[in-house]
This record gives structure tokens, sequence and C-alpha cells, in this order.
């Protein structure tokens, strides 16, 4: 077990394509383990491959108020699946201490691998369905922040800027 370093805003790194897994092996179980790690220690709800500076199409999360419920999506696909948007008050690993609303389609379809590479499916609303697509985001190299006007991002970016400085 480990814990990896997670980008943060604007880090170019943020902005790269994961590739597809092509097999499940014992490497990318052992990122799956190390990434729920990282997430744990964060007191995270998701966390994404391309945050740790990983470009590969895997996701963990919990939702879960006990924080026992893991997930693993590798691979995934989402499909929408009832037309409508829900505003969700966002917030990032990769951007901390940031919140603001972003809308989502409400309800999706989600295909996916398991931490076994088998796959599966799962019908998503609330917030799995804004969770997922904000980690699907970041395996094409977006953030939350690019929903929002180029003032509150370009804010942002100066405000974590100075605090790291
Ligand atoms: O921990 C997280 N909380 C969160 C809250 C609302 C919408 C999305 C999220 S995901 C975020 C963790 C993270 O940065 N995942 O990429
Ligand atoms: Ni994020």
């Amino acid at each position: 077990m480990a814990r990896l370093n997670i980008l943060e805003y604007p880090h170019p790194r943020l902005r790269l394509k994961a590739a597809p897994v092509t097999q499940v092996d014992e490497r990318i179980v052992q990122l799956v383990d190390d990434m729920f790690d990282t997430m744990a220690e964060a007191q995270g709800i998701g966390l994404a491959a391309s945050q740790v500076d990983v470009q590969e199409r895997v996701i963990v999360m919990d939702i879960s108020e006990q924080r026992n419920e893991p997930r693993v999506y590798i691979n995934p696909e989402i499909e929408v699946i009832e037309p409508g948007t829900i505003p969700y008050e966002e917030g990032c690993l990769s951007v901390p201490g940031f919140y603001e609303a972003v809308d989502r389609p409400a309800h999706v379809m989600i295909r996916a691998l398991d931490r076994d590479g088998n796959a599966f499916e799962e019908e998503a609303t609330g917030l799995l369905a804004v969770c997922i697509q904000h980690e699907i985001d970041h395996l094409e190299g977006r953030l939350f922040v690019d929903y929002l006007s180029p003032l509150k991002r370009d804010r942002i970016r100066k405000k974590l800027k100075k605090q790291r400085a």
C-alpha cells in the first residue's frame, strides 16, 4: 500500500488524455489499491488515475457515509439514459478548497470493468452520477473548473498559485 502524490491545478499533466487499460493485471490491481489509500488519506469520494500522474483509465470511488463501499471503474463508459441535468456543488482534490456548482446529466448508465477485470453495468443518479462524470472528465484531461466562467477559473488559478508560493 502506498499513498501517491496528487497533482494540483493548473499542473499541465492533468490535461493529458488517459489510455484504455489493456489488461487488468497485478500492476493495475496495485494501482487501484494505492489509489484507495490516497483517496482515503485525502478524504475524497473519488479519484482518477490522471490525478496521481498515471494516464490510464482507472477510477476509484467511495461515496458512502461509512466509507465502506469501494467502487472501481476501469475503462468506464457512460450513456445518458434520460435528458435533464442537476446542479451539484463540486470540489476536487486537484483544486483544493474550492467548491462551485456544475450542471451534469442526472441519470446515466455506467459500463466498466471491475478490479477482477469483469465487465459490469450500473445505473447512476444523484451523487454517483455526478462523481463518475467528474472522474471520467479527469481521464479526458478535463476539470470541473472548465465549466466555470473564465473569470472564476482564473481567480481560482491565481489563489492556488498564491497559496503554494
Ligand atoms: O472528493 C471529491 N468530492 C466531490 C464532491 C462533489 C463532486 C465531485 C467530487 S469528486 C472529489 C474527489 C476528486 O477530486 N475526484 O476527482
Ligand atoms: Ni477531481
